[in-house]
């Protein structure tokens, strides 16, 4: 690591943070999201000296925020001797670049500040190659002035980050060269990473994937399911590149179990596309342990904002077991927003199982879930079943799928797909 917070040594960054707060958008969650960034920013090294919100209809194409009120927090900004400006949605090139002008400071969106952390965790050589990248494809267009001026600072949040660091110094063509050389080391890395999956697929273990927010505690329950010693931290991020341990369930049934980058409101796009490869042990999977911080306040935006990134990679629609973290930190007398949010996610999921990773309550419970959705895959079956049957017909449709069927002719025919242990059952019956 080359740069960390370039101001380590004398003081933090200080950091002003802005939001806008649209018509007919809610208030609380716009104050959220700026909580939200305001971890973020410390998780970065810096220190948040305070913040705005504007009420607007339409945002201006030139500076975001109205210009009168940038020039009102600029004004603060100077009195209270601010480094860098961090607005909660993504800004255009040309919005920073005026902002920039008006603020005469540093200015990054929130997309810049993830990119930012990540780049502080990245630790294998695919997590570094995949961060640079959305980096230099971010950065790049929005570093025009405030390059040379960040130059001086030498680093400070948004600017750190090894090569990518000294490639957005040079000139474009040379970044671009850097860009396209990063894309063929990630290619060689992800055949290689390929190959390491095609040995685990011959072992036929059913893979799990834990996913959730960042910081809802996967990497805990990983550890406390498998004995490992994955870093498990309170704070955003911590987890960048995935790990992946077996699991034995009590009934002796094997499971690869990975645990991954959590997900947060507003994920950068381009990080999403850079993690796909990443993230692709979570599109593979077949069950996925989707670990929600029931303690926090925010704990259903977070289930929505971690759907929304799951459906950008495709994996929406894969059997999912809702575990519901962190039930210590919930009193049981409560009736308050946890227990609150507790008894709705309870309704809406009535499959979730409520846990604590650290005191290991609810445990067993999961290690029975994930055993049951586990269970072997349905046996599709093309099935011929005289009409008088009429009570193996009403079986075949309690127990089984019926995806095709036709009572016209002699015998009435199936489609279905049956749990393999109610093949024998049925057997007499399939047609070759
Ligand atoms: N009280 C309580 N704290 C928990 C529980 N599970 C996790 N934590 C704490 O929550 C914090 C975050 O845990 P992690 O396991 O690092 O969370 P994560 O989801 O892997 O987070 P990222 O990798 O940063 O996305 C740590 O301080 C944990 O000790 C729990 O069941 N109860
Ligand atoms: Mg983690």
């Amino acid at each position: 690591m080359k740069a960390l917070i370039a101001t380590r040594n004398t003081r933090p960054e200080r950091v002003f943070l802005v939001g806008v707060e649209r018509k007919n958008h809610d208030r609380a969650a716009l104050r959220d999201s700026l909580a939200e960034l305001g971890e973020l920013t410390t998780t970065a090294g810096g220190e948040v000296i305070g913040d705005g919100i504007q009420k607007m209809e339409s945002l201006s194409p030139a500076t975001f925020i109205g210009k009168g009120k940038a020039e009102e927090y600029a004004d603060f900004c100077r009195t209270n001797d601010v480094d860098t400006v961090i607005f909660d949605d993504d800004l255009s090139p040309a919005q920073c670049r005026n902002l920039e002008k008006i603020f005469e400071c540093k200015i990054l969106d929130r997309t810049s500040l993830i990119l930012d952390i990540f780049a502080q965790r990245a630790r294998t050589r695919e997590g570094k190659l995949q961060i640079e990248l959305a980096q230099l494809q971010h950065l790049l267009p929005r570093l025009t002035r405030f390059w040379g001026h960040l130059s001086r600072q030498s680093g400070g949040i948004g600017m750190r980050g090894g090569e990518g660091e000294s490639q957005l110094e040079a000139d474009r063509r040379k970044v671009s060269e850097r860009i396209d050389k990063i894309e063929r080391d990630l290619d060689a890395v992800r055949r290689q990473r390929a190959t390491q999956r095609a040995g685990r697929q011959r072992s036929q273990w059913p893979l799990a994937s834990i996913v959730g927010y960042t910081n809802a505690g996967k990497s805990t329950l990983l550890n406390a399911l498998t004995g490992s010693e994955v870093l498990a931290k309170d704070i955003l991020f911590a987890t960048l590149d995935p790990t992946t341990r077996r699991l034995k369930l009590p009934t002796n049934q094997n499971v690869l179990l990975t645990d991954t980058v959590g997900f947060i409101k507003k994920l950068p796009h381009g990080l999403v596309e850079a993690f796909k490869a990443t993230l692709e042990e979570v599109v593979r999977a077949d069950l996925l342990l989707h670990v929600v911080d029931i303690s926090h306040p925010q704990a259903e935006e977070q289930i929505a904002a971690v759907n929304t990134v799951l459906a950008e990679i495709g994996a929406d629609e894969k059997s999912t077991l809702m575990v519901l973290n962190k039930m210590d930190r919930l009193d049981p007398e409560a009736t308050g927003a946890g227990g609150g949010a507790l008894n709705r996610l309870q309704e809406k999921f009535p499959h979730a199982v409520a846990i604590s990773a650290t005191t290991g309550e609810g445990i067993p419970a999961l290690l029975a879930e994930i055993g049951t959705q586990l269970r072997p895959k349905r046996e599709f079956l093309e099935l011929r079943i005289p009409h008088e049957q009429s009570a193996l017909i009403a079986r075949l449709h309690k127990v089984g799928q019926v995806v095709e069927r036709r009572y016209s002719g002699k015998t009435a025919r199936f489609k279905a797909r049956i749990p393999p242990h109610f093949h024998d059952e049925f057997a007499p019956f399939i047609v070759s």
